[in-house]
């Protein structure tokens, strides 16, 4: 007996005799984030069917461990081949422009890593020319694919934790903690001028708007860096943030970010007050979500039978069996091929999101080169 069923890419595909049709990706950089988009691929049902990078010898050599179907040394003759529908940016931030327009302008939908853009003003480029090519255009704000950060938002939603009215937390890594440990991120010209926050501080702001439905409307922002220089060059970026922010709901608020925090990984941790309860989501620990109460407060675990149905539907194995890291790539990749197909998932970060990134970037170092408040356009 055949058994139909909507796949992973919004195609609907006989189970027993054929596979959907393809979401044929080309993949562009072959670093870590590369690896990571063409797993997601291949676990959406896709294919890559080319890959490019930085040279024709990273490219080959990307395309012979991660069964690419082509390397080109040339990534925008690989953006423009007929059998591409998608095309991942994963290359360093000063490219994410360039490449993602000509791929929009070549009819191809595009996922382009975050930081969209290194300022506002070329984000909302990007925003337009998705809208005007009428293509998906989706930004990885992966972390919102873990399923109890659903559950946090559809808890919120639900008004369980009655009247926002405070948000905490932050985003600690130590990976850039010692003077001699550089990259790319650090260099304004291939990174942006923001860094830390622009790096990560996106991820807890995309995160906080997106479990409470708010919106930040003023900041108030301090940045500082540990190290003057890297690897021997000077240092124009932050190592460090602590924000302070309103909400246009009424919410206040503060966040600290470090890449430079001994034994702090990958801690994104966000802690939601309200008038009736509070909730936490931390990232390094995502199996389950800390409900407050006055009277009583629980620890909710994926497998729940209450959770929210768009939690569930991202919870793929059984608890006790860890869903991390690359699964919220794999279902932000699905996601984008059920938008491609022409159904509308819930949650996904599209373009306009990074724009949003990018707007909170700049506020963020006016507020603290000129050490005032700024205000926040809703976006
Ligand atoms: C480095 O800070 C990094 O890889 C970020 O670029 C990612 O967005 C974040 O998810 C993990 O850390």
């Amino acid at each position: 007996m055949s058994v139909s069923k909507v796949t992973s890419l919004g195609e609907v595909a006989d189970a027993e005799h054929s596979a959907p049709h393809a979401y044929r990706a080309a993949v562009i950089g072959t670093g870590f984030m590369g690896r990571v988009h063409a797993h997601a691929v291949r676990a959406a049902g896709g294919e890559v069917v080319g890959v490019a990078g930085s040279s024709p010898d990273k490219a080959e050599r990307f395309r012979a461990a991660h069964r690419a179907g082509r390397a080109h040394a040339d990534a925008l003759e690989l953006l423009g081949s007929d059998d591409v529908d998608v095309v991942h940016v994963c290359v360093p931030n000063h490219l994410h422009a360039p490449l993602s327009l000509a791929a929009l302008a070549a009819g191809k939908h595009v996922v382009c890593e975050k930081p969209l853009a290194t300022d506002a003003a070329t984000a909302r480029e990007m925003v337009d020319a998705a809208r005007e090519a009428d293509r998906i255009a989706v930004v990885p704000f992966a972390y919102r694919f873990h399923p109890m950060a659903r559950e946090a938002r559809a808890l919120v939603a639900a008004g369980s934790l009655g009247r926002l009215t405070l948000a905490h937390g932050g985003y600690l890594q130590d990976w850039l903690l010692r003077p001699e440990e550089d990259n790319w991120r650090v260099d304004p010209a291939l990174g942006g001028p923001s860094r830390a926050f622009g790096d990560i501080g996106s991820h807890w702001c995309d995160m906080l708007e997106f479990v409470t439905g708010d919106r930040i409307s003023a900041v108030s922002a301090l940045t500082a860096r540990t190290n003057d220089t890297r690897a021997g060059r000077p240092v124009a970026t932050e190592d460090l943030v602590s924000l302070q922010f309103a909400t246009a709901g009424g919410m206040i608020g503060n966040a600290v970010v470090s890449q430079v925090s001994p034994g702090r990984k990958n801690q994104l941790v966000l802690e939601v007050t309200g008038t009736e309860g509070s909730l936490v989501f931390d990232q390094e620990r995502p199996e389950t979500l800390w409900a407050g109460g006055r009277g009583r407060s629980t620890v909710i675990s994926r497998d729940d039978p209450a959770l929210s149905a768009d939690a569930a539907r991202l919870a793929t194995v059984p608890v006790g069996h860890p869903q991390g890291y690359q699964d919220c790539f794999n279902a932000l990749v699905a996601d984008t091929g059920a938008a491609i197909a022409g159904s509308a998932p819930e949650g996904l970060p599209v373009f306009a999101d990074g724009l949003r990134a990018a707007v909170l970037a700049e506020a963020v170092l006016t507020s603290a080169r000129e050490r005032r408040w700024v205000e926040v356009a809703a976006t």
